[in-house]
């Protein structure tokens, strides 16, 4: 049954080979299909999406009220893949309610989170078993799955006001992409990012 978020409870972080939450109230699904313009490759893009739509990540949230002061948790699955060189991924967002920060724990697999703040600031910090992340407020932030096989599993946990804003990295992605070059990730920059002083010019 959802909680309400003014009682305590508990929950299992199920650790078998498929790591699982003991209960969960949502389970959100994301495929290719809704990453339009977001692989640097847009040919590898079309050409994947052609055959198949396929499952880039998961997320399975314990659902509680969207206000400020309740932590909101779950746990994220990014699929192993790549579209050309670069690495299955999540959208990426700025919290909407940009003050807000995040936590991750990383359960298994390998990978990185992007972020970057409005400013053009970037960080990339690399994800592994028992590494835990901070987010800080203002900061946007993506997951990377550059692991050949094995999904990608983390923990977070987010103010419940934080929201999500999608839509600047929906128009131009991030300022720099996790690719494979030479059969290991490498940071490049996002040849479509502009700076956001030439972000209005440009567009028009
Ligand atoms: C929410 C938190 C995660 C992401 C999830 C999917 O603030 O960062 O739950 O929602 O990893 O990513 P995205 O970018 O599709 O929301
Ligand atoms: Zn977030």
């Amino acid at each position: 049954m959802p909680q309400n978020g003014n009682l305590p409870f508990t929950y299992e972080i199920l650790q078998g080979e498929n790591i699982a939450l003991s209960a969960y109230d949502n389970h959100i699904i994301r495929r290719l299909s809704s990453m339009k313009n977001q692989f640097l490759d847009l040919a590898a893009y079309d050409t994947i999406l052609s055959k198949q739509d396929s499952l880039l990540y998961e997320v399975y949230e314990i659902r509680l009220p969207e206000e400020a002061g309740v932590l909101l948790q779950g746990i994220s699955f990014i699929h192993p893949g790549k579209v050309g060189d670069e690495y299955f991924m999540t959208k990426g967002h700025f919290h909407a309610v940009i003050e807000t920060a995040e936590v991750y724990y990383c359960l298994r697999g390998t990978g990185y989170m992007v972020m970057e703040t409005p400013e053009g600031e970037w960080a990339v910090k690399a994800l592994s078993p028992h590494k835990v992340l901070y987010v800080p407020p203002r900061w946007a932030h993506r997951s990377v799955n550059t692991g050949a096989q094995e999904d990608l599993v983390i923990f977070f946990a987010y103010p419940g006001n934080a929201g999500h804003d999608y839509g600047s990295i929906e128009k131009q992605g991030f300022r720099k992409l996790i690719v494979e070059r030479a059969g290991v990730p490498a940071i490049i920059d996002n040849p479509r990012w502009l700076p956001p002083d030439r972000r209005n010019n440009e567009a028009a």
